[in-house]
C-alpha cells in the first residue's frame, strides 16, 4: 500500500507530535534529498500547536534536566525512517529555512515580532521537525487564511516589551536580542522568564493555545541559557 498523508500524521500524532502541514517542494526550497539522487517529493512539518507536545515530552523525559531537542530526534529519526523519510531538525546547523517552509505548509504568515503567526495558534506554536520523503503524497489545498497582524491595528506586542526589544516595521530582523537576554538575566526578567515572553503573551490570537507557565519557564530557560552559551550577555 502506497504511504498517505494520513498515515504520516497518525504516526506524528501517535508520537505526540502535532502535524503542522505539507507541501510538494521544489529544488528552491532547499529541502535535502532524503536518499542520494532521489530529491524530496514531499515535505511533512511537525511540531507543537496544543498541549499535545508538551505532555509527551514531560511524560518521557525529565524537563529539569534533558533537551527538547533530544526528545525531538529520539521520537523522529526512527518514524522517519519507518517511512522511507530523512528526518530534518530546525536545530541542525547549517540552519534550514523551517519558516520559509511553514508558510508553504500552513496558513502561518510572518508577525511584526519574527516569529510566525498563524489564524488558529496564534504566536504559540513552534516546529520539532520535518520528514522529506522521496514519494509525492496526495495533499489538500492549501489553507489560505490571511495573517491576523494585517486586522490587529494597535498591535500591542510590539509596545509590551519592558525594554523595547522589538521595532515596529520589524520582520524579526530589528529584535534585540542583547537586550532582551540582558532583561530575562535580571531579576526584573522573572515575569517573562516565568510566563514566557510579554510581546508575545500581549498578542490577542490564539489565547487558548498560550503555553503553560510549565513550558513556558522550559522554553525561556532555553533561550537563556543559549544566551550565556554564546555570549549574547557579556
Ligand atoms: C537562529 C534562531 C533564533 C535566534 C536568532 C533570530 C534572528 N534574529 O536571527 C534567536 C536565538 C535570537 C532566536 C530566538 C527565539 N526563537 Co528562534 N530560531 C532560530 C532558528 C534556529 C534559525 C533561524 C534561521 O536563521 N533560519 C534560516 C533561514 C534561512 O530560514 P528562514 O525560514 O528563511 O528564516 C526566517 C527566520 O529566520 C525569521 N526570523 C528572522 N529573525 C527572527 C527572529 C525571531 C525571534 C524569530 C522567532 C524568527 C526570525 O525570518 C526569516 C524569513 O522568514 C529557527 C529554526 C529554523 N531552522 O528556522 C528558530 C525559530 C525561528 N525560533 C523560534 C522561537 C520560538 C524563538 C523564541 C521565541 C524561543 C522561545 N523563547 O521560545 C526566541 C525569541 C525570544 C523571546 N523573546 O521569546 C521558532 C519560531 C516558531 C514560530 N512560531 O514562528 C523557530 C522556528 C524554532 C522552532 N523550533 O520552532 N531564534
Ligand atoms: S499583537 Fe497583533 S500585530 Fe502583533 S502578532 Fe498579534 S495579531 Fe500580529
Ligand atoms: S522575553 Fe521579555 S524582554 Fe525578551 S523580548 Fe519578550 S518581552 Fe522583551
Amino acid at each position: 500500500m502506497p504511504v498517505t498523508l494520513a498515515d504520516v500524521n497518525e504516526a506524528l500524532q501517535a508520537a505526540g507530535l502535532t502535524p503542522r502541514g505539507a507541501f510538494n517542494p521544489r529544488p528552491e526550497d532547499g529541502v535535502p534529498e532524503p536518499a542520494a539522487g532521489r530529491p524530496a517529493m514531499t515535505l511533512v512539518l511537525t511540531g507543537n500547536a496544543g498541549p499535545a507536545m508538551w505532555a509527551a515530552f514531560s511524560a518521557a523525559r525529565d524537563p529539569a534536566v534533558e533537551l527538547l531537542d533530544d526528545w525531538s530526534r529520539d521520537v523522529l529519526e526512527p518514524l522517519a525512517r519507518s517511512f522511507g523519510a530523512l528526518a530534518l531538525f530546525p536545530f541542525q546547523k547549517p540552519h534550514l529555512p523551517f519558516q520559509r517552509w511553514a508558510q508553504k505548509a500552513e496558513a502561518c504568515h510572518a508577525s511584526p515580532l519574527g516569529m510566525f503567526i498563524h489564524p488558529d495558534h496564534g504566536l504559540w506554536h513552534g516546529y520539532r521537525g520535518a520528514l522529506a520523503l522521496a514519494e509525492r503524497l496526495a495533499l489538500p489545498p492549501a489553507d489560505s487564511r490571511p495573517r491576523p497582524c494585517d486586522e490587529c491595528p494597535d498591535r500591542p506586542c510590539l509596545n509590551t516589551c519592558p525594554v523595547g526589544a522589538f521595532r515596529a516595521g520589524g520582520d524579526g530582523a530589528s529584535y534585540d536580542v542583547p537586550a532582551c537576554a540582558r532583561h530575562l538575566d535580571s531579576p526584573a526578567g522573572a515575569d517573562c522568564m516565568a510566563l514566557g515572553c510579554r510581546a508575545r503573551r500581549a498578542c490577542p490570537e490564539g489565547r487558548t493555545a498560550r503555553y503553560q507557565p510549565e513550558q513556558a519557564g522550559f522554553h525561556m530557560r532555553a533561550f537563556l541559557k543559549s544566551r550565556r552559551a554564546d555570549g549574547s550577555l557579556d
